[in-house]
This record gives structure tokens, sequence and C-alpha cells, in this order.
């Protein structure tokens, strides 16, 4: 047995301890060790009970992700937790930091638990596409009640102790010293008879109401993305009905059958990636610790900044041009605080001390006073120039500026402040409070303690940095662009704006591309292309429909009408016979022979000209790797994470028939044209992430 499980006899109680840093995640090893020490302790005549604890932050957080994609090495976990269940000498578990899934499996299966009040257990496998799988889906529902089992197994969401102790998913709160309570319960049960989960019958008393919340749990998750939750609650119905093991050996079977389906897959690449994404370049200084930021413009988009910042403890200023505008921003903030703290995201206290944490002000000289300047104002590429040059006169050399810019040139920003070297792009998504991504744009000359220092403001504020160079869109925007023209193109080729929104829904966006366009105003994009107007490739296809649909008036859902038309009094979305009239007018003019085409092809269509752009991204050096770009389209763009991303999709689906798929479009449109990136990983038969 190796130092990954420790074994310590105090007064007859054998402590076993788990040291697999960060989180203690059940490894082979870990698995292997803890079988060893069990049965040590089985054999040590010394020992009258067994605590089961881990060393660092945390009790295990679950079984190692990162094995899932390999074949599985024995013991498994279910048989470790069966070996803790049959111990002749009581197991207590020591829970603390977050137990959750394959580790909270191991409290479940032992023959008492115990936490400290801070930490939280939990099943969260549905968020990975899977169900607990060692056996919590047969002990959890012995321990508490069906509604709660249901809860914790299909929300995913770590319980607090509190609340655990309350519904019997642990049987005991330490104040003080975890380890010293737990060997006392230890030693108290040991002068008793075992009571293993498995025996335990008092929650099925009521098999009609057990029943009922089941169907209840398959009726609202009828339409779950994954296979998981059905699987979840076949197995928790399962629990009173069959015989234990026959109960486990279904579980393990379903289990199974969800590790490799290709949702999984995609979750845990996600899940990884993300975390990667996280990480700066290495060989980067060491970041400076911000905590003083000004914001610049008092937009949505700059009090969501704020409001993310004060949410984390950075003292913030916010900078607006005249008294008018700073009393607007003013009452803004403080609605998007309230709205905050009622959401429970921030706490009351920060509502009633909010002028002690942030200033709103309109003197501009106040921005020598913060060690991080973020620009939010309007997309304006003269203004911002301006604002540059002036910040770089007015701050020290050593603050950082940064544009909160979603695709002006960032190197062009930075050599207006004349000191380019300070600048970094953050290019943070609507509400800023709440969306989770924050593109980290490093340009030409952004020094390396400026791009370790970003990622490390990003991550302290709660949000994903993901590294992106500099080009019009950085990856998101880009991605998201090649998405609308794919779109586009059907629209003008055969498909409706309803037909487009439907099929991209049923894969699963919670929006289709127009909706959202609807949604965000098309006069912004309509602003964009008219910018870019002189740019155009004038060879290259051109979809007017939106600019044709602005000159109309029709500036989507605050308009009244965009690509649907907003019922007056209801505000629902309708479809509209005006807008197929136009499209229909736009294609006659253009001698388009219509075609119709199927959800699938829709989608197959949109899937593979994101995929195509991303691996353009990975060729010109602008995204660190497919991984990145994956992260950035399912965080900030609504990509359905059981897809995994637009990468990880295109990879699952098979890199070989997106290749193909795209050559044969390219015959008829350049748009299409496969990237080098994306020809070489599939020719060669790689797949773009490890
Ligand atoms: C399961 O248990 C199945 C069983 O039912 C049945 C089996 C038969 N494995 O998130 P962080 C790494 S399924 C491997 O940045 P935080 C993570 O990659 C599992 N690695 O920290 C990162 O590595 P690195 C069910 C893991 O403080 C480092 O730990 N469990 C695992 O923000 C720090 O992670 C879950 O789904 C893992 N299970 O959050 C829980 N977990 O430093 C998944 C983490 O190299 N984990 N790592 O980048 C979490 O939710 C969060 O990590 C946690 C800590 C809340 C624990």
């Amino acid at each position: 047995m190796g130092d990954i499980i420790r074994y310590e006899v105090t007064e007859g109680v054998a402590v076993l301890s788990i040291d697999n840093p960060p989180v203690n995640a059940l490894s082979a090893e870990v698995r292997l060790g803890l079988n060893s020490a069990l049965d040590r302790a089985q054999a040590d005549d010394s020992v009258s009970a067994i605590v089961l604890t881990a060393a660092g932050r945390t009790f295990p957080a679950g079984a190692d992700i990162r094995e899932f994609g390999k074949p599985p090495v024995e013991p498994h976990l279910p048989d470790v937790c069966n070996a803790i269940e049959a111990s002749s000498k009581p197991v207590v578990a020591a829970l603390h930091g977050m137990a959750l899934g394959g580790g909270f499996e191991l409290g479940l299966a032992s023959h008492a638990r115990i936490a400290t009040a801070q930490s939280k257990v939990g099943l969260p496998e549905i968020g990975l596409g899977l169900l607990p799988g060692a056996g919590g889906t047969q002990r959890l529902p012995r321990l508490t009640d069906v509604s709660t089992a249901l809860s914790v197994v299909l929300t995913g969401k770590p319980v607090p102790a509190s609340v655990a102790r309350e519904r019997g998913l642990i049987d005991a709160i330490s104040e003080g010293d975890l380890i010293a309570d737990a060997c006392a319960l230890a030693r108290d049960l040991a002068g008793k008879p075992p009571r293993p989960t498995r025996n335990r019958r008092e929650q099925f008393s009521d098999g009609v109401g057990y029943q009922k919340a089941i169907e209840e749990a398959r009726r609202v998750h009828a339409d779950a993305p994954t296979m998981a939750a059905g699987r979840a609650i076949d197995c928790l119905e399962a629990a009173p009905l069959l015989p234990f093991d026959a109960g486990l050996a279904l579980e393990r079977d379903a289990f199974l059958e969800l590790r490799d389906t290709p949702e999984a897959a995609a979750l845990r690449h996600l899940f990884l990636a993300e975390r990667l994404a996280a990480k700066p370049r290495s060989g980067l200084p060491a970041p400076t610790d911000l905590k003083r930021v000004a914001v610049l413009g008092g937009g949505l988009m700059g009090v969501g900044i704020a409001v993310a910042c004060l949410a984390r403890g950075k003292a913030v200023t916010i900078i607006e041009q005249n008294a008018d505008t700073a009393a607007k921003t003013e009452a803004r903030l403080r609605s998007v605080v309230e709205r905050s703290v009622s959401r429970k995201k921030l706490p009351q206290s920060m509502l009633d001390g909010l002028s002690k944490h942030s200033i709103v002000t309109t003197q501009f000289g106040m921005v020598a006073t913060a060690q991080l300047v973020i620009e939010a104002i309007a997309e304006d590429e003269a203004l911002k120039k301006d604002v540059f040059a002036k910040l770089g006169a007015a701050t020290s050399p050593k603050t950082i500026l940064a544009t909160n810019t979603s695709y002006l040139n960032v190197d062009m920003l930075a050599q207006a402040s004349g000191r380019p070297g300070q600048v970094v792009g953050l290019h943070f998504f609507s509400p800023a409070e709440v969306m989770k991504l924050c593109e980290v744009v490093v340009g030409k000359e952004t020094a390396p303690e400026v791009e370790a220092t970003a990622f490390a403001f990003a991550k302290s504020i709660g949000k994903v940095p993901v590294r992106a160079g500099v080009c019009d869109g950085f990856i998101g925007n880009r991605v998201l662009t090649a998405y609308r023209t794919a779109a586009d193109y059907l629209l003008e080729d055969g498909a409706s704006p309803y037909d487009i929104d439907a099929a991209m829904r049923a894969y699963g966006f919670r929006l289709g591309p127009y909706q959202v366009l609807d949604l965000a105003g098309l006069d912004i994009s309509w602003a964009r292309r008219k910018r870019l107007a002189t740019q155009r490739d004038p060879e290259a296809r051109y979809v007017r429909i939106g600019d044709l649909l602005c000159e109309a008036g029709r500036f989507g859902r605050k308009a009244g009408a965009g690509y649907y038309r907003y019922n007056a009094d209801s505000g629902k979305a309708e479809r509209d016979r005006e807008v197929l009239a136009l499209i229909e007018k736009e294609r006659v003019a253009k001698g388009i022979t219509t075609q119709s085409y199927s959800a699938e092809i829709i989608q197959r269509r949109c899937l593979i000209a994101m995929a195509n752009e991303g691996s353009k991204l990975l060729g010109e050096g602008i995204a660190r790797s497919a991984g990145d770009i994956d992260v950035v389209m399912a965080l900030g763009f609504g990509f359905p994470r059981h897809k995994g991303g637009p990468l990880k999709a295109a990879e699952l689906s098979g890199l070989l028939s997106v290749q193909r798929d795209l050559e044969a479009l390219a015959k008829e449109d350049a748009f299409w044209t496969p990237s080098q990136t994306l020809k070489h990983a599939a020719i060669n038969g790689n797949r773009f992430d490890g």
C-alpha cells in the first residue's frame, strides 16, 4: 500500500485517509489502496472500527473522470463500496469539502456519515451524462425520502451539510475536530450490530407515494437532453422493487451504457476543456492580484462587469460621461445588484453598503486610482481609439488597460494608448454578472505579465478565461458569423427562418439563430455589415435578407417585428407571411431555384460551418486548442453542452465525413472550402483534442 492511502490506528480506530490531490479522485490506485487498507483493518486485532477520510481540501469529489474514456481497471468502485458495507467492523465516513459522486457513494456505503458544517454532499453525475454508478441510486433512496433522492440525482446540485443532515443524507455534523468526532462515533457503533444501508427499507413504506414521485419525475424529465435522467429514474424506481444486488446490477449496466454514449464523451470533454482553458500558458510570470478596478461606461455591459467584480470583493469605480448618464448608471447598478441579491448571488450587505464598495463618477481622472481599467463604451472605433489615448495619458505605466470590444482590433487600441504592452482584451458576455465566459484577447505586444494577470483576474471574479488572438470577432464571434452565414445560405436557398430555428432547437440550442438575432436587435449586425462593406470580397456570396428586413424597419423584438412578428398583447413570437414573401422575392430576384432541407441537413450544414471556422482559428493560431473553441461556444453562445461544442461534435461525427461534406459544398461556394487544419486532422485520422 503506498502513500495514496494513509493508515493510522488511534485508540482502536483505524483512520484511512485518501491522499490523491487535488480533489482525491477515486483513481484505480486509490481504489486498490482502499481495498488493501480495508483488508488490513479487518485483520488488525487492535482495530474495532474504521474511519474513512481524506487529506487536503476535500473528501473525494468522485470517480476519476480522466479514466472514463479508457478500459476499466479493477477493483471497480461499486466493489469497493460493497467491501465497505460488508465490513464486520463499523465504517464511519468523515466528510469535508465536496463529497461528490463516487466520493459520496463511499459515504453512502459506510455505516454512518459525519460531515463538517461547511461541507456539501451530492451526486453530480447527471452533468456528465451519467448516473451514480457505485450504488448511489440504490443506497440513497434507502436513507432519504424519494423526492430528495430524485432531486439529488436529477439536479446533480450539491447539498449543504445542514440540509443533508435534515434529510438523512448524513447522520451528524461536526462543529469541532472532524476526525476526533468521527472516531468517537465509530467507537460508539463498534459495540452495536452493524446496520448496512442495503438492508434498510423504512423509506419504502409508502409504495404508492414512491411510485407517484417516480412517474412525476419521468414526466418532468421526458425531454432531457441525454439518456441519463431516464436511466437514473429507472434505477431509483427499481430500488424498492428489486433485491439489492439486482438493483446494483441494473445500475451498473446503465452506468456502462451511459459512459460510452457520445453525450457523456462530449460532457466530459467540456468539463476538462473548461479547466484547461482557464490555465494560462506555461512560462508566464506570476500574476498581480488586482483589487481596484475602474469600468469605463456604465451601460448594461459595464454595469454587469462592475457587479461581477463587486461580487468578488473588488473595489469598483464606474466612469460616466456626464451627470445625466451617471445618474442612470447608478440606478442601473442598484437594480442589477438588487436582482443578484434576490437570486442569492450577492449578500444583502452588498446592497446596503453599495456606495462603500463602488463609486459612479464623471471624473475621468479617477482611472488613475485603479490597477485595471476596463473600457466598456459603445462599439465605435474612433471613440475607442480616443479613449485609449486618454487612458494612456491618465494612468500609471503599471495600470492594465482592457477593452471589452467584441470585434475591434485590440492591437490598434493598444497603439492608440501609447503603452501597447499594458493593453489586453477582456471580452465579457451579456449579462456579464451571470455569464461565465471571458475571452482574454492577447495582442501582438501584450506583455506576458499582463496576460498572466488578465487570466488570474478573470478567474478571481468567477469567470472561465479563454485565450484568443486578435482577429475580427476573436473566437466566439468568428464562429458565430460562420454559423449565421450557413443559416443565411439555407434561408436564401429554400428553408424558412422558422424551419432553421426549429432545427437548431431540436439540435439542442435554446433559441435558433433568427430568434437570437431578433432578440439582440437586427440593427446591430446590420451596422457591422455596413462597417465591413468595403472590405467584403465583391465576388463572395452575400445574403441581403437581414439588410432588407432592417430597411423595412424590422429591427427585431424591440421593434415588434424582425424575422418574427411579435404579438402586441402577449409579446409572443409569431411566424410572419410578410417575411416569407420578402425572402421569396429575393430568391426570385437572384434566380435561385429553391430546395427543401430536412432538419438533419440544416443541423449538419450549421455544424460543419462552425467546425470549419473553428479549425481555421486553430490554423491561424487565434485559438490555443479545439477545447478552447468548444468552451467559448458552449459558455458564451448556447452551443448544447451534450454535443460538446462544434469541434467535439464534428470529431464525434467523424472528421473525414465533415471533410467530404465541406468539399462537396465547396464546389458550389468558396465559403465551404475546408480549412487545412481540418483537412490534416481528417486525413491523418487524428482528433482535434486528446
Ligand atoms: C462519478 O463519480 C461516477 C461514479 O458515480 C461511479 C463510478 C463507477 N476526476 O474544478 P476544479 C480536477 S463521476 C478527475 O478546477 P474547484 C480538475 O480537472 C464524477 N479530476 O476545482 C482540476 O484539475 P487540474 C462525479 C477531477 O475547486 C482539479 O481537479 N463528480 C475531478 O473549482 C481542480 O478542479 C463530479 O462530477 C474528477 N472527478 O471545484 C465532480 N474533479 O488542476 C467534479 C475535479 O488539473 N468536480 N478534478 O485542472 C467538481 O465539480 C469540481 O472539481 C469540485 C472542485 C467542486 C470538486
